[in-house]
């Protein structure tokens, strides 16, 4: 007996006109999940990326392969009379189309959303853009400009140091997890509507939706000092913006990155230590402070909170005496919440990472095999194989082909016209 494995998104075709990273970012979780990706890329040019931080020459870089898996690539012209035809029934024969141009540029190409409702009223277009509606719309914008203009610079970084951008793409990525997430949506109203509709996610919008925190602190402060901040213990008088809070917990629990055995010599022998209130006691007697269970200074949260400074030096001395990982292991079993700083290199070796298919190793015609994190959101009925990135062009022909029903001739016409 064969058992046919469906995926949740199969049969879903996406008009994929995204380039860099946040919208491929979304078209290929959107492929992860077994919707059909067809990749439009301008002939002989194709997504900048290829061509970006290249390792080895004249090879599609790691940026763009890690971006562009499970996806089928179509070189076309959309600026091109016959390109533009071609694209015409295209969007007749896709259920989403998802871009991350310029702000405009489908516009400009003679695509505007009323056109494609025209052409395909089932059809959703998605699209990330910079800004949303306002005063900086029409700006182009890459994953720093977001993570500056949606509160998360000005919130990273320490008190005595300029502004700060993370390692993790937050404006990109993550502005292209919420278009997926649009997208599905919108599928699922389609089936009770019948009707496409637009879907829009700004990398603002993103940045400062995951900078919640950082929104609820601004409104504490005009009630006093934020009192979970080390700013507050080491008596520096808050300003009238959320400050940069440097290693702090965000939440109700205190917390900080503390040295481990190994610190002078390795960047990362680190680890974070949560002072949760209901391990307390646990914690003192792990760092052999068992008097500081009942002293009055430090046996409740509100009590601990001027002396965090304290607490955690003292946390400190401990934690440098036991590797990251050692720490781990004595203190998970004591429900104190730690987290070793993990390098990429651990993580990249990490067996059970590659057990779950989040870091996967892919084989590429032209690079041979390299690492990249497969999908993070795992399904129990639909399967997530990391499929290569596609060559440039490589399944024109199979796309006019088999979505279009293009014969020989027309397909040579095409070429000929410098269409595809
Ligand atoms: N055929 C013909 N022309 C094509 C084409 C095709 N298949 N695909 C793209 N083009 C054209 C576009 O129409 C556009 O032309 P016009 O400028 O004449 O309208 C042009 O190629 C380039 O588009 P762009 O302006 O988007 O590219 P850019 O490199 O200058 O800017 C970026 C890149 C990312 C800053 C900009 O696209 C942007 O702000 N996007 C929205 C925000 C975003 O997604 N940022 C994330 C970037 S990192 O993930």
């Amino acid at each position: 007996i064969w058992e046919i494995v469906m995926k949740a998104l199969d049969g879903i075709r996406i008009l994929d006109m995204t380039h860099v990273q946040s919208g491929p970012t979304c078209t290929q979780l959107l492929g992860w999940f077994g919707a059909d990706v067809i990749k439009v890329e301008r002939p002989g040019v194709g997504d900048a990326t290829r061509g970006q931080l290249r390792d080895i020459p004249d090879v599609d870089s790691l940026y763009f392969t890690m971006l562009n898996h499970n996806k089928r690539s179509i070189t076309l012209n959309t600026k091109d009379e016959t390109g533009k035809e071609i694209f015409t029934r295209l969007i007749q024969e896709c259920d989403v189309m998802v871009e991350n141009f310029a702000p405009g540029a489908l516009d400009r190409m003679g695509f505007s959303w009323e056109k494609i409702q025209q052409i395909n009223p089932r059809m959703i277009y998605a699209s990330v853009k910079g800004f949303g509606p306002g005063p900086y719309s029409d700006c182009k914008v890459y994953e720093n400009v977001a993570q500056c203009a949606g509160g998360s610079a000005s919130t990273t970084g320490f008190l005595d140091g300029p502004p700060l951008v993370t390692g993790s793409q937050i404006g990109d990525s993550g502005t292209g997890l919420n278009l997926a997430l649009g997208i599905v949506t919108a599928l699922f109203q389609r089936e009770t509507t019948g009707k496409g509709q637009r879907v829009l996610a700004s990398m603002q919008d993103g940045v400062l939706n995951l900078c919640r925190v950082k929104l609820r602190d601004q409104q504490r402060l005009q009630h006093g000092p934020l009192t979970e901040y080390s700013q507050h213990s080491e008596q520096i008088e808050f300003g009238d913006t959320t400050p940069r809070a440097g290693n702090d917990s965000g939440g109700g629990q205190p917390g900080c990155i503390l040295k481990c055995k190994g610190w002078e010599a390795d960047p990362n022998a680190y680890t974070y230590f949560i002072a949760q209130a209901a391990a307390w006691k646990n914690i003192c007697d792990v760092i052999g402070r068992p008097s500081w269970k009942e002293d009055s200074d430090f046996a409740t949260p509100a009590v601990r909170l001027p002396r965090l400074g304290e607490v955690f030096k003292a946390i400190e001395k401990w934690t440098m005496t036991k590797t990251k990982y050692e720490v781990m292991d004595i203190c998970n079993p004591l429900d104190i919440p730690v987290g070793p700083i993990l390098s990429m290199k651990e993580l990249s070796e990490e067996p059970s990472l590659r057990d779950t298919g989040t870091i996967v190793s892919v084989e590429h015609p032209e690079r041979g095999s390299y690492l990249t994190v497969g999908n993070p959101i795992k399904l129990s009925d639909s399967p997530s194989e990391v499929e290569r990135s596609p060559l440039l062009g490589e399944h024109t022909d199979a796309i006019l082909r088999e979505v279009l029903g293009f014969g020989d001739e027309e397909i040579a016409s095409a070429r000929s016209a410098g269409a595809v």
